[in-house]
């Protein structure tokens, strides 16, 4: 499975793991990494000194490329764009915002530089400034998210640059795979079908959460505020949508999120923590390695691509 991303990442699959903030930590990132994916490490708004030892063990358990995601909204970024370079981290990718001001330091240090976008627009100005690639992410995606659907942004963001193009937001299997292909990505990210991986250190109400999702289970809050969150639906998205409703200051609603992720991942308190997950929960049926995962998601390929033809895209019958 060569594409322009694996030749540019130096992997075997054309697939990323999803950077999410406490999930995403060294062993889900090494064993991604180490089934030919590549592996990414979550910074999120985790203390520098935890970023660092989470790079350095990651380095202990893979010699295969692995990323840092750098959340752009996160306290410490300053530090942590440094720290990518010093410890000779060799993929970035960002996530919820611009990451202009960082991208010639980290093109200098040699850095191969991924940004998440969710729009055209934004996808242009990474390229002009210097960007490897981009991972374009719908909206079915779980965590913070942007308002085009995976359908709808891919093809407008690869009909607008040259560098290629990652699909994320609602890609968990085969066809997902092949849909994103279709759609003219050169790689998928995947983020909700590795929450429930043996290697990911969710908690087992979270990863069960997850197994048990149907399709219309996430919900979608902090619009108001500017920065949406697609999430499992429960107590506390139930409770933070009515205080919304009746007009609670942003500061107060704000308040309620605080630690609310933390307290899902590694408490497991899937009532009134947050319970990020993408549209795409409802496909996820089972606990895996990351190395089944896939294994599934690139053996199953050829099966769809055969299944669309005997659904009339075959050129030989109308
Ligand atoms: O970043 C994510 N997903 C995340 S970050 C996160 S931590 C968080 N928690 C609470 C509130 C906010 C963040 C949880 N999940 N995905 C990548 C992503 N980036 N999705 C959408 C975007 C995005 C949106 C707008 C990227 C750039 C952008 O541009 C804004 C600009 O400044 O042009």
């Amino acid at each position: 499975m060569k594409t322009r991303l694996t030749e540019l990442v130096g992997i075997t699959y054309p697939i990323f793991q999803g950077g999410m903030a406490w999930v995403a930590e060294h062993r889900l990132a090494a064993a991604v990494s180490n089934a030919g994916g590549l592996g990414i490490i979550a910074a999120a708004n985790a203390p520098s000194e935890v970023i660092l030892n989470e790079i350095k063990e990651c380095q202990k358990l893979t010699n295969n490329p692995f990323a840092v995601n750098i959340m752009l909204l996160s306290d410490n970024v300053d530090e942590v764009a440094q720290m990518v370079i010093d410890e000779g981290v060799k993929v970035v990718t960002t996530g919820a915002g611009n990451p202009g001001k960082y991208m010639q330091k980290w093109k200098d240090a040699g850095i191969v530089v991924i940004p998440v976008v969710a729009s055209s627009a934004l996808a242009i100005m990474m390229e002009r400034a210097g960007a490897d690639a981009v991972i374009a992410e719908g909206c079915e995606a779980g965590g913070h998210i942007g308002e085009l659907t995976t359908m709808a942004l891919i093809p407008q963001i690869v009909d607008s640059v040259k560098i290629p193009v990652i699909a994320a937001g609602g890609v968990a299997d085969s066809r997902g795979v092949v849909a994103a292909f279709a759609l003219g990505a050169d790689a998928v990210q995947v983020g909700t079908r590795f929450l429930v991986a043996k290697e990911c250190r969710a908690h087992a109400n979270y990863k069960a959460k997850v197994i048990k999702a149907k399709d219309i289970e996430t919900d979608v809050t902090g619009r108001a505020s500017g920065h949406p969150v697609r999430s499992l639906r429960n107590k506390l998205t139930r409770q933070y949508k009515k205080f919304e409703k009746e007009g609670m200051s942003q500061e107060e609603l704000n308040a309620m999120g605080v630690g609310a992720l933390r307290l899902a991942v590694i408490e497991g308190d899937v009532v009134k923590g947050t319970v990020m997950a993408g549209q795409i929960a409802g496909l996820v049926k089972k606990e895996q390695t990351c190395n089944e995962i896939i294994q599934e998601l690139f053996n199953g390929v050829p099966s769809v691509l055969e299944f669309s033809k005997v659904n009339g895209f075959s050129p030989v019958k109308l």
